[in-house]
Formats: C-alpha cells, structure tokens, sequence
C-alpha cells in the first residue's frame, strides 16, 4: 500500500515539461503501469547492441489481438522533444481514458502501443558524450566508425538513393536489412502482432507530415486519402497554438530517402503510416527549449487523434 502510494505519488509530480535521462524514462515507466494497471502494461520487445531493455507500453482494454496503433519516438537520438512528447501524451491518454469520450471509445476498439525511447543507446549517448548523436551504437567489421541510421535500416529499397553506404556518414544504412537489434525489434514485433493498422514514427525538426513514399517518386497506391488526411490533422494542430506544418509524401515534402520505417510499414500493408517532424523549424533545432515541449505535445495530440479516428472509422 505504502509503495503504491509511492508510486502513485512519484507519477503524479513526474515534470512532464523537463528533458530526462534514459534512467528516469525507465523509473518513470514502472510508476506509470503501476498506477495504470487497469490499462497500461509494459512491454520489453528486444535489447540494444550495448544490451539495453527496448520497452513498449501497450495501452488495452481487452479483447485478443485488436486492431493497433503503432507509434515509435526516439528513433534519431539528438531528437529528444519526441520521446517528451511521447511521456506526456502516454499520461494524457491514461489520464482521458474513462473521463473522455474520444479517447475512451478508440480505447475500447483499438489497441495502442508506445515505444518512447525507440533507441536507446543512441539516447543515452547523446546524454553523456555527444548530444548531436543521430545513429545508433553499433559496431559493424570493416570500419572504426560507430552507428548505423535506424530510420535507414529498414527493408524498404535498403540501400538505395537518400542511403548513405559510408560507415562514417550519420545517414548510413548498414551492413545489412535490419541488421539494428533496435529496427529488428520493431519489424518482428509488429510482424508477429499482425494487426497494426496505423504506424508513426515521430522525428524532429522541420515542422513535417510525411508519409510514403521516400524511396521513390511513385505515389503510394492511398495517396489521396493520405493526402487529406495529413491536411485534415495539420489543421487541427495549428487551431492549438498556430504552429504551421507543410505536409507531403517523403520524397518530395523533404528529401528522398531508402529504407525508411514508414515505407517499410506502408508496404508491409500498414495503409495508416505517417512520419511527424516536430518543432521546431532551426531556429533551436534540435535543442528545442523544455518550455515547448508541452506545447509541443498538445498540438501533436490533436494530429494523432484525427488520424487515429480516421483509421477506426475506416477499417480494412
Ligand atoms: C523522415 C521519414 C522518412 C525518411 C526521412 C525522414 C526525415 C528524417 C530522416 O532523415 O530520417 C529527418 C530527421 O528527423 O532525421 C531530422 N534530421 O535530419 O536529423
Ligand atoms: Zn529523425
């Protein structure tokens, strides 16, 4: 009873409005299931290179094997308002649940599940040695350099323009598809579920919508509803605080690029695959101040919400 208070207590006064370390990220995860077992549970869906826990938190109801939301934060370590955003829109949606109506009717019919920190050697790294680090902590043969692109790694034209094959570079696409413990994790995870249909990976800066495709100039086969989709959320971001996003397919919104996860996801039958770029657009870049990021977080909510209740209410 004592320790639950404890912890009840500790989730209470977490500052949603601050960076943390990957330590207090961890910390803060066990309070948070703890004093949401109704709906939380925590989730450890592989190890990284340096033998790091890669944790989810599944937000469910009950039910077997509903349809899901998938979203990623962290993948890109300097990039750290995304997992900031992850932590308070993880409290936002424990705390809806039961009181709103929204939030709480997705949550009957659809499953959710967060990985906050999706690279989390990279993270740690880029609190005690480099904070611009973007890789991860890999070690391949053949070269000195450190770290692979994750958001390069994935089985979608591996390799291919927009893919760096210098071991050196910071947008280096590996030895091999997948060969990230970090990329692996997500891909086999959400194989062996089988029945995500919305996948996010949240990245910053730029102020973006993205989604697929960035291997190539083709339009995805869903373009159109994408396309209004993505205008339809981006407006409801900016009715909060008049924040402006540009929205597009990858390729021609930013630049093109192979082996991305939300191509990979799209052509593995995810039709609901997005890519946000969070604030804000280099002013700070990725050293956005801790007093945007609930601001941050409070926009972005209302592009998720619109595009996860476009999904529910078009299922496929
Ligand atoms: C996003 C989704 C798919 C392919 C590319 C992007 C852009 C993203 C990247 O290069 O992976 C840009 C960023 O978030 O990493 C910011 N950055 O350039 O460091
Ligand atoms: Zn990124």
């Amino acid at each position: 009873m004592l320790l639950s208070q404890q912890k009840e207590r500790s989730t209470k006064t977490f500052n949603y409005a601050a960076y943390h370390t990957l330590e207090e990220i961890y910390a803060w995860m066990d309070t948070f299931v703890a004093s949401n077992t109704h709906l939380v549970s925590k989730i450890q869906i592989g190890t990284t290179f340096e033998n790091r826990p890669i944790y989810v938190l599944r937000f469910s109801t009950g039910g077997i094997n509903r349809p899901a939301i998938w979203i990623n934060s962290g993948i890109h370590a300097r990039e750290w308002i995304t997992p900031a955003t992850s932590l308070w829109f993880a409290n936002k949606v424990a705390s809806d649940y039961g009181n709103d109506a929204s939030i709480t009717s997705l949550l009957n019919t659809m499953d959710l599940y967060l990985e906050v920190v999706t690279n989390p050697d990279g993270f740690h790294f880029t609190h005690t040695s480099n904070r611009m680090w973007r890789k991860t902590r890999s070690n391949h043969s053949g070269t000195k350099c450190i770290g692979v692109d994750p958001n390069r790694n994935f089985d979608a034209n591996f390799g291919g323009p927009g893919a760096s094959n210098y071991p050196c570079s910071s947008t280096y696409h590996g030895p091999f598809v997948n060969s990230e413990k970090e990329v692996k994790a997500i891909v086999d995870f959400v194989k062996n579920h089988g029945n995500f249909k919305v996948f996010i990976d949240v990245h910053s800066y730029s102020q973006l919508l993205l989604f697929p495709y960035g291997y190539t100039s083709n339009k995805a086969k869903d373009y159109d509803e994408l396309l209004d989709l993505s205008k339809k959320s981006i407006t409801s971001l900016a009715s909060l605080h008049g924040t402006k996003y540009r929205y597009g397919p990858i390729i021609t919104t930013i630049y093109q690029s192979s082996g991305s996860s939300i191509d990979w996801a799209y052509d593995y039958g995810i039709k609901y695959a997005f890519c946000f770029e969070l604030r804000d657009t280099g002013r700070h870049g990725f050293l956005l101040p801790a007093d945007q990021i609930i601001p941050t977080a409070e926009e972005t909510y209302l592009a998720l919400t619109d595009i996860f209740n476009h999904a529910r209410q078009h299922p496929y």
